[in-house]
């Protein structure tokens, strides 16, 4: 089935670019519309019903945030697509190299290649599920047509691992670095409840910034921030109702091969 691109505003997206990677570090996780333009029309209190006055800060080089990317109906869509291959390709808990300690939020993957981790093997990618042993269910056309609006890379990406976060999973700061080509960037997408996102340089331990990752966002790390270290600080639970029990998905698209 076809899905059609989402469609964006060519106005915004333009006028975001052209300005510094601004954004607005909302406390409120209600105030969706102050966050998405924050950056260019301050927020409004009186329209907002906030008295917090917006903080804006500024993405690393290399780390582009699309607030909003997906509507609500794409939004729908794509979860629809997700519940789908996860039927196919059910979520496991992956596990620490060596410690065996279990990771907090599952997954599953969607592409010729997904990435996995256990205790005996450590990270890595693999073209069969680890518990099924099947192939992981093919790229949905949505997935390879977000990409190419967004990634600058013309060739397709080869794993999609979708993270299912609960209300007390988080991730680790890390790095992206088990692929063979760190050219082609990560993309991810963002449905259910708002997460905070850290990210900072190549160096573990240096200096982060965070911010608020929300239902229907798109956000990509490329160029100088390919292997910039990122993590979940935490998830903001009912701050979404696209998925009906709560939580959180993020879709990471990559390319695995050189
Ligand atoms: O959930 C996210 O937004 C980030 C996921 C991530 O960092 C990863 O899968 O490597």
């Amino acid at each position: 089935m076809h899905q059609p691109l989402p469609k964006r505003s060519f106005v915004r997206h333009g006028f975001l670019a052209i300005y510094k990677r601004l954004q607005n570090r909302c406390k409120d996780s209600k105030c969706r519309n102050s966050r998405v333009f924050g950056a260019i029309f301050p927020a409004n209190p009186a329209l907002s019903g906030s008295t917090d006055v917006p903080a804006m800060i500024e993405l690393p080089q290399g780390v582009h945030h699309w607030p909003g990317y997906l509507d609500h109906q794409q939004q729908k869509v794509l979860l629809s697509l997700i519940r789908e291959a996860v039927k196919q390709a059910p979520l496991f808990t992956p596990r620490m190299p060596r410690t065996g300690k279990p990771m907090s939020v599952r997954m599953t993957n969607l592409g010729s290649h997904g990435w996995v981790t256990d205790r005996e093997s450590g990270y890595r990618y693999q073209t069969t599920h680890p518990q099924t042993g099947t192939s992981w269910p093919p790229m949905p056309e949505m997935l390879l047509n977000i990409w190419n609006e967004l990634s600058n890379c013309s060739r397709p990406p080869q794993a999609c691992l979708v993270n299912f976060y609960e209300a007390e999973a988080k991730m680790g700061m890390h790095q992206d670095r088990d692929e063979e080509d760190f050219d082609a960037p990560v993309l991810s997408l963002s449905l259910g409840d708002d997460c905070l996102f850290r990210v900072g340089g190549t160096q573990r331990g240096g200096k982060t910034v965070g911010f608020r990752l929300c239902s229907g966002d798109a956000m990509m790390l490329t160029g100088p921030a390919r292997l910039a270290f990122h993590g979940v600080g935490r998830i903001y639970p009912d701050t979404s109702d696209l998925l009906k029990q709560g939580g959180r998905i993020n879709l990471t698209l990559r390319r695995v091969t050189a």
